[in-house]
């Protein structure tokens, strides 16, 4: 058997403080990962750090774009990259250490049982470090009625540390998904769900990020909460199931 290829993508803007640190940690975690930071021409340079470092680190690539454009769209260019480049594992983790990398190796493991993994707060032995109670009780809502109304079992359904495998990106047409953010994230399990695809959770401890700011709006999460009751109406489209899981 060939060995799978892993690729993590990382987003950024503004995360200089936390990027190399970051990316160090990742390719220490598993030989077999490689990363894509998409950058959108960060003003503190955090493109620049990543370029140099990538010049003495055959795993370590960069993507630039012009400007910032959004969590969902780095997302999908970082999706892009990964298939065009026969990637079969994908990962989605946040630039600012918010994701431990020690979950990477067991998170890949767990993709031999599932076609999704994701890195969950929300499962037994997961958790939050640092959080004020008021966003705690946001999230665990936003998760709760996300579930509800879109009748899917995952409890963590806006992690952001997750792993798809290359079947369930060409399966489920992720470039057709518009919204970005929680949005993204929780739309994207949504589609992997309803096609039939298995989703395994792996509980992570998710740490407060301690150097830059925060980039995502709280106003997000109520732009999701409105997304979710809008798709339960009227659920996307799918794309037929390109057949079962061997
Ligand atoms: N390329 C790119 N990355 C982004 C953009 N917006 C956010 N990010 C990155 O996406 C990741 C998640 O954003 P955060 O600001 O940490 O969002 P958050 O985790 O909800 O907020 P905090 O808990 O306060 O950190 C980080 O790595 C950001 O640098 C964007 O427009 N473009
Ligand atoms: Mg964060």
């Amino acid at each position: 058997m060939t060995e799978k290829r892993a690729l993590v993508i990382l987003p950024t803007y503004n995360e200089a403080e936390n990027v190399l640190p970051l990316t160090a940690d990742i390719l220490a975690a598993d030989p077999s990962i490689e990363i894509l930071v998409v950058d959108d021409n960060s003003p503190d340079g955090t493109g620049d750090m990543v370029d140099v470092a990538g010049k003495s680190e055959s795993r370590l690539h960069l993507l630039r774009r012009a400007g910032k454009q959004g969590l969902g769209t780095a997302y999908l260019a970082g999706f892009r990259y990964g298939l065009e480049n026969g990637f079969d594992r994908i990962f989605t983790m946040d630039g600012d250490r918010s994701h431990n990398p020690k979950y990477l190796p067991v998170m890949l493991r767990a993709m031999d049982e599932h076609d999704m993994v994701i890195g969950s707060r929300y499962v037994p032995g997961g958790g939050i470090e640092n959080w004020p109670v008021h966003r705690r009780i946001l999230s665990s809502f936003a998760n709760f009625y996300t579930r509800l109304l879109l009748r899917i079992t995952v409890n963590d359904c806006t992690s952001g540390y997750r792993c798809y495998s290359r079947e369930v990106l060409e399966a489920v047409d992720p470039f057709s998904v518009r919204s970005s953010g929680y949005s993204f994230l929780y739309e994207m399990v949504f589609r992997v769900s309803r096609a039939g695809f298995s989703i395994g959770e792996i509980p992570i401890l998710f740490e407060q990020r301690v150097a830059g700011d925060s980039k995502i709006d709280s106003s997000e999460i109520y732009f999701a909460a409105w997304r979710v009751l809008m798709t339960a109406l009227r659920p996307p489209e799918l794309p037929p199931r390109k057949g079962p899981r061997v």
